[in-house]
């Protein structure tokens, strides 16, 4: 069997995560390379197992995209068959205290991988050539906002609202220019809102899980109408494999759960499925912690993806329904305590304090 070695870059995050282990454990002639520069968001503890697990099949790099000496040795040391990048500053709450950090790191960092991606395959025998395929992981948020009609295509225009998603839709396009320019084989996946195990809990569904948990107030932005369309990790993660092994060089795809719901009725159900777990008495219960507080500023209001495209060309389409993948995810935050612990560390509680701390409650 011939072995394939995959870079996956921010695998030490969640969606990475989530990738890794699917990967390996769903095809054994996939090895991968995990390089993460181990920000706040990253736990490359999460993957401990599998270096026994998968013995050399697995390997992790502490290092940084921005790094160019870094992902030179790396990608003299290995020949990678493809990449995955995942790597990026992902939070829009984060991007609006501190938008820099998103420039270098999504910005720039996409733009040190892609030199490091097109020098090495301009090296390649044209066999390896032929195989090679660049995975770049990015979101709808870059299409801007919906109103209550309509979905986002993969000919929608960009119109990104944050720092965050701007910084997405630059690296988007870089992306693509290495395409066009000089033929670097790419292709760009936008993927809509997702949730599982391993989500650091600044997002909104863990947030509000371990909020629920310890008797929190369960800050909702605006009049929480707002609507995400919600995709299962582990699907999405069956996407990207689809789009690597059989999707178009140069192609675009979107890539979405088909479950979109307002972010109030979200937190309604999370209180009820943590209660249930939980064994509390039935009736309001933790709902009574739901508070109404300060928007977020530029919010979007309503995303939908539209996946015909991705149904289409590459027979995938998502395989959990959202309520049952939701008490799945509960359940594991539940049963995964001394993880949660270590996440909470001083900077969670920092960041908690910066972004909840001047909202006012509606
Ligand atoms: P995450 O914040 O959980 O993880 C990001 C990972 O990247 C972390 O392990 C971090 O240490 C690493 N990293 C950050 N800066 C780095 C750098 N300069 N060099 C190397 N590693 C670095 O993010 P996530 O939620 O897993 O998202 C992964 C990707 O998917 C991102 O590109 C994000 O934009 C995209 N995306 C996420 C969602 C979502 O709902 N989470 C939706 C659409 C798209
Ligand atoms: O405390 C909160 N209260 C609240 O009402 C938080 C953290 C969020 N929200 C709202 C804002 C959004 O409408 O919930 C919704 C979801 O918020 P996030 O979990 O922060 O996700 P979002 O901003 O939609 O972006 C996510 O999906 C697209 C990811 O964080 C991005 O990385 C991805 O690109």
């Amino acid at each position: 069997m011939a072995i394939k070695t995959l870079l996956v870059t921010g695998g030490a995050g969640f969606i990475g995560t989530n990738f890794i282990i699917n990967t390996l454990q769903s095809d054994p002639s996939f090895r991968i390379v995990n390089l993460d520069a181990v920000t706040y968001a990253g736990h490359p503890g999460n993957l401990d197992g599998l270096l026994h697990q998968y013995d050399g099949r697995y390997r992790f790099v502490h290092g940084d995209i921005r790094d160019a000496t870094c992902l030179a040795t790396l990608f003299e040391e290995e020949s990678f068959d493809g990449v995955f990048h995942f790597a990026a500053e992902s939070h829009v709450d984060r991007s609006i205290h501190g938008p820099e950090a998103f420039i270098k790191t999504n910005v720039e960092g996409t733009f040190r991988l892609l030199e490091a991606c097109l020098l090495r395959w301009k090296h390649h025998g044209l066999d390896e050539k032929a195989h090679f395929r660049f995975v770049h992981v990015s979101t709808d948020e870059v299409y801007g906002s919906l109103g209550p009609e309509g979905f986002f295509t993969e000919t929608t225009p960009y119109d990104p609202s944050s720092p965050y998603s701007a910084s997405k839709a630059a690296s988007d396009h870089l992306v693509k220019a290495y395409h066009r320019t000089y033929g670097l084989p790419v292709l760009v996946t936008n993927c809509s809102n997702n949730y599982g195990p391993f989500q650091f809990p600044e997002k909104l569904i863990p947030l509000m899980i371990l909020n629920i948990m310890d008797q929190k107030p369960l800050p909702v932005y605006g009049d929480g109408k707002n609507v995400r369309d919600w995709l299962y990790v582990v699907d999405h993660c069956d996407a990207l494999l689809e789009v690597f092994c059989k999707g178009r060089i140069g192609e675009t795809y979107n890539i979405g759960g088909g479950a979109e719901r307002e972010n109030i009725k979200i937190v309604r159900l999370l209180c009820d499925m943590v209660d249930e777990k939980l064994g509390r008495p039935k009736g309001q219960g933790s709902r009574q912690l739901i508070t109404f507080v300060t928007d977020r500023p530029g919010h979007d209001r309503r995303y939908a993806i539209d996946a015909s495209k991705i149904g289409r060309e590459l027979g995938w389409a998502p395989r959990y329904r959202f309520e049952d993948a939701l008490e799945r995810t509960v359940a594991w935050y539940l049963e995964n305590a001394a993880w949660v612990d270590t996440i909470r560390s001083g900077d969670y509680r920092k960041w908690i304090e910066a972004n909840y701390g001047d909202r006012t409650s509606g």
